[in-house]
């Protein structure tokens, strides 16, 4: 867990808390911090231990997106060679929740990175951003598609085309950022979710956020029938019973994720 170099990886109950170390550079996602993320969801991904994870920059920067010194002579095809696209795989391919605990500066690849997580918890003076189109580029790690499906056509269209920053709160008002809360709390609140989730039955919280997140992009007929199949599944785990009998005995449930 502690072989990382451009990342903070520390434990609290079951929450894994994943914290960006590249201070000297924004959190700028250069290629070791892209890889050394995809290990690290990759590793919690299948740690029965973990039952959620909170990604933060820190208490000053989330990211300032992709590492601008990796653009200066790039060209085509080593940009395609690079293949960074197998490193966001990893985080979306991760089955736990994923909490984004937003600081200051969330730009380019790190707004992106901020949208890769299931729920995002911003501090007050928070600035998000793709200010790519200044730079002569555009969104690559799903920026346009994930805030078209965010906050929709027309806000998105305004900051993709502008670049300009939004704060925190426009960023709640869009439905960007799930909770806007004061600088100091942001990493603390982030866990204290973490955790809340975590105590419930891993399995239930696992298919509840593959069917949110699969349902997004499927007919609302497929998607009511994912979530009708998956909610039926649950009836085979003890979670389940376990939880309906911790209910009728007024204690609390015990999730052993079987
Ligand atoms: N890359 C590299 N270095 C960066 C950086 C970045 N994105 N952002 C900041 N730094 C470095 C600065 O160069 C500076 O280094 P020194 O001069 O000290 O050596 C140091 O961090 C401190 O920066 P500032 O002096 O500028 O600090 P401030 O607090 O005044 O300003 C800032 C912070 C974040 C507002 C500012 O640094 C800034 O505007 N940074 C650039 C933001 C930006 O344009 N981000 C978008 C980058 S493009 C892809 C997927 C995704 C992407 C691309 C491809 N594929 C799948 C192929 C994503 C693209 C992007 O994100």
């Amino acid at each position: 867990m502690n072989s990382y170099k451009v990342l903070k990886i520390a434990l609290h109950n079951d929450v894994a808390v994943i914290e960006l170390n590249r201070p000297e550079a924004r959190n700028a996602l250069n290629l070791e911090l892209r890889q050394e993320l995809s290990a690290i969801f990759q590793s919690l991904s299948t740690n029965a231990a973990v039952r959620a994870i909170v990604i933060t920059g820190g208490d000053k920067v989330f990211a300032a997106g992709a590492d601008i010194k990796d653009f200066t002579t790039a060209s085509t095809v080593q940009m395609y060679l690079r293949h960074t696209e197998h490193y966001w795989q990893s985080i979306i391919d991760c089955p736990k929740p994923i909490i984004a605990a937003v600081n200051g500066y969330a730009l380019g690849g790190g707004c992106e990175l901020a949208m890769h997580a299931d729920i995002i918890v911003a501090g007050r003076s928070a600035q998000f951003g793709q200010p790519e189109v200044k730079l002569g580029l555009m969104p690559g790690a799903g920026g346009t598609q994930r805030l078209l499906r965010a906050i929709g056509k027309f806000k998105t269209m305004q900051l993709v085309l502008t670049g300009q920053l939004f704060s925190a709160e426009a960023a709640e008002r869009m439905g960007l950022v799930s909770e806007v809360v004061e600088d100091d709390q942001t990493i603390q609140h982030a866990i204290a979710m973490a955790e809340r989730i975590a105590a419930f039955s891993p399995i239930a919280v696992q298919q509840i956020k593959e069917v949110t997140q699969l349902g997004q992009d499927l007919p609302l007929q497929g998607a009511l029938a994912l979530e009708r199949k998956a909610f039926q599944i649950l009836f085979d785990t003890q979670d389940q019973k376990e939880g309906v009998n911790a209910f009728f005995e007024k204690r609390t449930a015990q999730y052993r994720g079987e």
